[in-house]
């Protein structure tokens, strides 16, 4: 792998904040894709951090720092991808379920719709079904994206679902799942339609739905 998308992987790891942006303008300079930047540089970076506090080296407080660290280079990536012809596939209502308030990959599959032509709506984090079903209702959209890393939080996938066939509306909404919690077997135990595991599936999945309605 490229030095520099190491270096990038490493600055999410150290939590580096200030250096983060020019790093990331580095591996932009030398010609690496934005996809390529998050997907060998950031989420790598962000598991790492993640397995530093399974095992007690880091706390509460550096998760949201590696959040913050994110943040600041996700405008710089976002800036770099073309938005394709705005809205033109559908509508996508994303959210992150109930309970729960990761973002970033929620985030990161937001921008790749958008810039696949799709209209997202995001709802944000910690999101309760009822506000999922009143967004379905009010916008007409026919996709829904619900992220989870939580897995103490799946059942509020489940409430999602369930609500969607309470209304009658199972045949017409589909619900794609992701996250690190979830899985193509928590996806049939939930009832849901797809599971994807990274963003770029997202966008791969959701325009089979959507040429197919
Ligand atoms: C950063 C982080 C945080 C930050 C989040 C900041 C933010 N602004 O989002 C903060 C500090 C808030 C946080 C809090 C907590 N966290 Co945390 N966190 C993480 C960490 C390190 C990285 C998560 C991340 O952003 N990954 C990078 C993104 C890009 O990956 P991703 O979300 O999986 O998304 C990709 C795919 O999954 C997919 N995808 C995502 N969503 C969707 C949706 C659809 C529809 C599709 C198709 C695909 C898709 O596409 C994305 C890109 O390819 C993970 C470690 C890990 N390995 O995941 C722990 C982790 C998720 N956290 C964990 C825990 C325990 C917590 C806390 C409970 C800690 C505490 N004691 O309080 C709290 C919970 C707060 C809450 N109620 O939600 C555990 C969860 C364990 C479990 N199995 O339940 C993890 C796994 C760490 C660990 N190894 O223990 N956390």
């Amino acid at each position: 792998m490229k030095e520099s998308i190491i270096s990038v992987q490493k600055a999410v790891n150290d939590l580096l904040l200030d250096d983060i942006k020019g790093l990331v303008q580095d591996c932009l300079n030398e010609g690496i894709t934005p996809l390529e930047i998050i997907e060998k540089g950031i989420s790598k970076g962000l598991a790492q951090v993640g397995e530093q506090f399974e095992n007690g080296t880091y706390f509460l407080s550096d998760l949201i720092m590696a959040g913050e660290v994110v943040k600041e280079a996700m405008p710089l990536l976002e800036a770099k991808l073309d938005p394709g012809a705005a809205g033109q596939k559908g509508k996508v209502i994303l959210a992150t379920v109930e309970g729960d308030i990761h973002e970033i990959g929620k985030n990161i599959v937001g921008m790749l719709l958008h810039v696949n032509g799709y209209e997202v709506i995001d709802l944000g984090v910690d999101v309760p079904a009822e506000k999922i079903m009143a967004a379905i209702k009010s916008t007409g959209a026919r996709l829904v994206g619900l992220s989870a890393l939580l897995s103490t939080m799946v059942g509020s996938i489940q409430e999602v679902v369930d609500s969607i066939r309470e209304a009658g509306w199972k045949d017409k909404v589909k619900v794609v799942i992701g996250g690190a919690c979830t899985s193509e077997q928590l996806k049939n135990e939930m009832g849901a339609d797809a599971y994807g595991e990274t963003a770029v599936q997202a966008v791969k999945i959701f325009d089979k739905f959507s040429a197919a309605s």
